[in-house]
């Protein structure tokens, strides 16, 4: 079934059980939460918060990623880490044994958290480090344990490595040679032996402690780099049916590839962020109309896809070229199309501000990571950027969520260069300008007629707009103007039951006429005739040659016009161009204007 995840075939006995009970439900892509739903769309997106605390993590969960749809969170590794000298974020890619005391916080903090935050129906995912421990070498961790080469007491010795032979230092050289990538060093990480029992046993028990705690899925980190046969073995001694993606940084040439990983669970396609990167940055969005597997990627239901993530938004992880939140709305744009274009399943990231590709969260001197919430506030769009509460990706989780069970595309349409739109079914319909003049225009979209919330510029609230509304017509098309670098997108879940308020708008125009010849306004809302001069407003001459006339019209809305000069069924239209309005959310609004011949 086209856009249909499976997050794996163990999973598959589980699925079946589930769908018997909620058979009566839309069978939409993505349904991965596990914790109890609390609203009735399924949650079909996840937030990697890097580098946050437990304590923070769980007030968001609450405050913000439950009631907004969020299905997941990512976490940073909780395991004890290595203390690197700076305090770099990439120590917590060193693992020095499984307790869970880390500069995110203590092992309780991290249960509080994971119960909390499933309370409102969002889940944890892990991000496991398996391939490796430390760097070769000695020092203490974030618990206190300490370590030498190749020796973590009490947990792995000598023999528990991998001991490749090449190179001189057994680091990894060839990307070209699979051996050396999955049983030599990467960076100088001592490579655990996954392809022994008592390795995958102790790995295993530590991802049974977290699924005792209530962790729902894993990243595994760095699985390029253990092979796909071992990730099974791994997963085989795992109890219940954790959902997991595998990190596998595919790349031309190399003879590892993310599709020999699909049997195991989902895999990130960075192949989606490079592209992204490249049409957003320097190319033309006309390009996207057949994103996705036709460009070369895993199919939709296997792949993790990401607009940046916490290691290519710094040059690690493969680095390329990315769009990340220092581009500012231009972010916001891509994060707009990956969220409305029905491919993979997406990871916001939420980063925090930095200028180097070693510098860690926001800390104190001694390397603590300060909070993000400071006395029940979270302290965004600072330190911490929070980019998952910048409004267009915030609210274009609701749009996911909303149009899962459509998942496809209709309606699509491109200038041929920078402007799109393109639609989800009657579910949802987005438009995109990334060129720097204002795209007026009359879509076809194929929604219920109706007044909806535009959830890029407004908030869509208990029923009502705090902005900008958008009209689908009878004929199921809507007309607007959307500014250089901004966006549309309208759904099911943001639409108004009642009509929105009105605003008298004032017609005032300088035309003259010959006698029994009279000046209308006509437009594409039936308030103005819906374009049939037969149903124009007739203004008044009182003060001819202005002719006037008011007329109430729905607030926030954009509107196209023209006058036109009538005898009988004798009709003069205006030249050129509709006239364009956008009408303000209240008050009034009064246009002086002149007949162009
Ligand atoms: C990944 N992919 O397979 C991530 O894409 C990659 O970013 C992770 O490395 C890697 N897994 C290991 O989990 C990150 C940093 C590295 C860092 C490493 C270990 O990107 O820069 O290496 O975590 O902390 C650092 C130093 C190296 C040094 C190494 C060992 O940068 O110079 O050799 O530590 O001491
Ligand atoms: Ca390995």
């Amino acid at each position: 079934m086209p856009g249909t995840r499976f997050p794996s075939l163990r999973r598959l006995v589980l699925v079946v059980a589930l769908l018997m009970v909620v058979s009566s439900l839309p069978f939409g892509p993505v349904h991965h939460s596990t914790a109890r739903a609390q609203t009735s769309s399924p949650r079909t997106v996840f937030v990697h918060l890097f580098e946050w605390k437990w304590t923070d993590i769980a007030q968001e969960c609450e405050n913000f990623l439950g009631p907004r749809g969020f299905a997941a969170v990512q976490v940073s590794p909780p395991q004890e880490h290595a203390i690197v000298a700076g305090y770099p974020w990439w120590q917590r890619y060193q693992p020095v044994s499984y307790q869970l005391t880390s500069r995110s916080g203590t092992r309780a903090e991290f249960a509080n958290m994971v119960a909390r935050c499933k309370a409102v129906g969002v889940d944890i995912y892990v991000d496991a480090v398996i391939n490796h421990m430390t760097g070769v070498g000695s020092g203490v961790g974030s618990a206190g344990s300490t370590y030498s080469p190749y020796n973590y007491p009490g947990i792995y010795q000598y023999q528990d490595f991998h001991h490749c032979g090449r190179n001189g230092n057994d680091d990894i050289q060839n990307y070209g040679d699979r051996y050396e990538v999955q049983n030599c060093e990467l960076v100088n990480l001592a490579d655990l032996d996954t392809g022994s029992s008592y390795v995958r046993d102790r790995l295993a028990a530590y991802l049974n402690d977290l699924i005792s705690l209530g962790v729902a899925g894993f990243r595994i980190d760095a699985a390029k780099h253990i092979a796909a046969g071992d990730i099974a073995a791994i997963l085989s001694r795992v109890n219940g049916s954790p959902y997991i993606y595998q990190e596998v940084i595919g790349a031309a040439g190399e003879p590892i590839t993310p599709w020999e990983y699909t049997n195991n669970g989902d895999v990130t396609e960075f192949k989606y962020s490079n592209e992204i990167g490249r049409v957003f940055l320097n190319g033309k969005l006309a390009w996207l109309s057949q994103f996705g597997e036709a460009w070369g990627m895993l199919p939709s239901d296997k792949a993790i896809v990401f607009v940046d993530n916490h290691d290519n938004q710094r040059g690690h992880g493969g680095g390329g070229t990315v769009v990340t939140y220092k581009n500012g709305v231009l972010y916001d744009l891509a994060n707009v199309f990956m969220l409305a274009w029905p491919y993979g399943y997406p990871q916001v990231m939420s980063s925090y501000e930095f200028s180097n590709d070693f510098q860690g969260p926001p800390s104190d001197a001694n390397g603590n990571t300060r909070s993000v919430y400071v006395n029940g506030q979270p302290n965004c769009f600072g330190e911490w950027k929070c980019e998952h509460r910048w409004r267009p990706i915030a609210n274009m989780v609701a749009f996911r969520n909303a149009t899962a069970s459509t998942f496809s595309v209709s309606d699509w349409w491109s200038n041929g260069n920078n402007q799109i739109a393109f639609g989800r079914g009657d579910k949802g319909f987005v438009v995109i300008n990334r060129e720097d003049t204002t795209l007026n225009r009359t879509f076809q979209t194929s929604m219920a007629p109706g007044v909806y919330c535009n959830v890029i510029v407004a908030d869509f609230t208990n029923g009502t707009c705090s902005g900008q509304t958008v009209t689908v017509d009878s004929n199921r098309r809507i007309t607007v103007s959307i500014p250089p670098f901004s966006a549309l997108a309208i759904h099911v879940g943001a639409k108004l039951s009642t009509q929105p308020a009105t605003v008298a708008v004032t017609f005032n125009v300088n035309a003259t006429t010959y006698w029994g010849q009279n000046v209308f306004v006509v437009g594409n809302i039936p308030q103005l005739g819906n374009w049939n001069p037969a149903q124009a407003v007739p203004l008044s001459a009182a003060t001819y040659p202005v002719w006037s006339g008011t007329v109430n019209l729905p607030a926030n809305t954009t509107i196209e016009y023209k006058y036109i000069k009538r005898d009988g069924s004798n009709v003069v239209w205006e030249c050129c161009n509709n006239r364009v309005i956008t009408t303000p959310g209240s008050g009034s609004m009064t246009l002086n204007e002149t007949w162009r011949p």
